[in-house]
């Protein structure tokens, strides 16, 4: 496929996958009955291509100067940016939604200035881009000759061969003391203790792949997938978890864990990675 105005696709780079028949989702009890997890189901998925990462400040940014792009964020003028990253003054401004009085919608934040005015991704260019909504993806995706992955392709890789597994390594969290993901140790959301060596995002590569290659499908940040949540839904689909993300809270590191927003919304936590047709 070649897009007008855009890069001929190119899967050098991606990870092959073969495809085939797999059970998707979970019947697990620590399952969102809401997020319609279950029930396990078989599924089968042809051939595609996906990326071993998510898509970093670095690529991101070679499409915006390649583009001028601007994202939703920009547009908006805003995003929701986790409160504890915030210096007080920024805090103490920025509105707070009743229901999840963590983040802080922050005025000039986006996805080059990630914690508003004053911030940058100077030393986060290896880190995936955050502040991406699905359209901005979506735009991102067609430039590059690549689209969103499917659910179902999505879950499949992030499977990495596995079956039915809690966590795209196995059913351990921690097997042999390791962590293998970026999520939140601590009380949430007031003390992060960071054992896993990140606070916020983490390199796109940090810590081992899995069976198919893939890093970070669990935790770092949530990653848009192409589909919307359900029939009824007028949210896209997000998988995977990130690093906000805690047991006692949102165990949706899972790899059956699913949940959605609005086509145009985005936050600190929130970014994706490209597949493509053979
Ligand atoms: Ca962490
Ligand atoms: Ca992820």
């Amino acid at each position: 496929m070649s897009v007008p105005g855009g890069k001929a696709a190119d899967t050098s780079g991606m990870v092959v996958l073969r495809g085939g028949t797999f059970r998707m989702g979970t019947d697990d009890p620590d399952g969102f009955p809401d997020d319609h997890e279950g029930p396990v189901r078989e599924v089968t998925v042809g051939p595609f291509a996906v990326d071993p990462y998510a898509v970093t400040n670095a690529r991101f940014a070679e499409f915006v100067d390649a583009t001028g792009y601007a994202t939703d964020a920009e547009s908006f003028g805003w995003t929701y940016v986790f409160a504890r990253f915030l210096p007080g003054s920024l805090r103490g401004a920025s509105p707070r939604p009743r229901q999840t009085p963590w983040w802080c919608g922050v005025s000039g934040a986006y996805w080059r200035a990630p914690e508003g005015p004053g911030s940058a991704v100077d030393d986060r260019w290896d880190h995936p881009v955050v502040h991406i909504s699905w359209r901005d993806a979506s735009a991102y995706c067609a430039w590059a000759g690549r689209r969103l992955p499917t659910e179902t392709e999505w879950e499949y890789a992030a499977r990495g061969g596995l079956d039915q597994a809690r966590y795209p390594w196995g059913d351990e969290l921690t097997p042999g003391g390791r962590h293998r993901c970026n999520i939140w140790q601590g009380r949430f959301p007031v003390r992060d203790d960071a054992s896993d060596g990140y606070s916020g995002t983490a390199p796109v590569d940090a810590y081992e792949p899995n069976g198919f290659g893939l890093y970070n499908v669990s935790g770092n940040v949530w990653e848009w997938c192409a589909d919307w949540f359900d029939a009824r839904s007028e949210g896209r689909v997000m998988r995977g978890g990130s690093y906000l993300c805690h047991d006692s809270y949102c165990n949706r590191y899972r790899v059956a864990a699913r949940t959605s927003n609005s086509p145009d919304s985005s936050s600190g936590n929130l970014g994706f990675r490209c597949a493509a047709d053979l």
